[in-house]
């Protein structure tokens, strides 16, 4: 059965919503983020980056949240998770997931985490304030692009929308807010009244209003 490893509103809830949509067995291992399970020799044997999350598919060990997405898509492509190939919604799609993973999720780690990103202990602020002006921008280009939605490749829902979603949580406490903008807040509407989504919520034990 295909285990993933998970904790709570992190990065693997999007693989988490595909498996939902799928509807095909997992088991949900939840990490014991608090005391570190992640950084153990046994989690880094899976995935030496010490990163959530990590999917088990029979032999298959894998790490990076786009890399299991598109693992998920192209095993179970009667779920029409994702475009098919060699489409143009299928470039599409690769852009969204790679802005979403090298770029937007890059400058969410640099929000969240700045102590990694300077050795100016009196920096960290600065390092959060910059993050956070990238990110606006990031999500602006999202928002002026879903002028043709209401999902990222028009009226089809695809795996990158409930991507976009989790990014648009973590961006829950900006001063502008990703999901308050309209066009990602009419897509997260759409997106968390699925019912495969409510389950993944309902399984990571996550309440109150998914975007704050
Ligand atoms: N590029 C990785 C990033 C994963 C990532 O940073 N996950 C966070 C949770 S959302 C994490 O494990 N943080 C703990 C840490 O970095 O120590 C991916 O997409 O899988």
């Amino acid at each position: 059965m295909i285990r993933l490893y998970y904790y709570p509103a992190n990065a693997s809830f999007t693989p988490h919503v595909l498996l939902e949509e799928i509807g095909v067995p997992f088991e949900l291992i939840r990490v014991d983020k608090e005391n570190r399970s992640h950084k153990s020799p046994e989690y880094l044997a899976l995935n030496p980056a010490g990163r959530i999350p990590v999917l088990i598919d029979g032999d298959l060990v894998l790490f990076e949240t786009a890399a299991i997405c598109l693992h998920l898509c192209d095993r179970h492509p009667e779920a029409s998770l994702a475009p098919r190939l060699a489409t143009t919604e299928r470039a599409h799609f690769y852009k969204w997931l790679m802005f979403f993973t090298n770029t937007i999720q890059a400058d969410v780690l640099a929000y969240y985490y700045p102590d990694r990103y300077t050795t100016d202990r009196d920096g960290l602020d600065a390092v959060t304030a910059a993050a956070e002006r990238r990110l606006d921008d990031w999500f602006g280009i999202v928002e002026t692009a879903l002028a043709r939605g209401p999902f990222l490749l028009g009226d089809t829902y695809s795996a990158v929308d409930p991507y976009l979603v989790m990014l648009a949580r973590w961006g829950r406490h900006m001063a502008n807010p990703p999901g308050r903008r309209p066009r990602i807040g009419d897509l997260a509407t759409r997106v968390l009244a699925r019912p495969a989504v409510g389950r993944a919520i309902h399984g990571e034990g996550l309440e109150g209003p998914f975007l704050g």
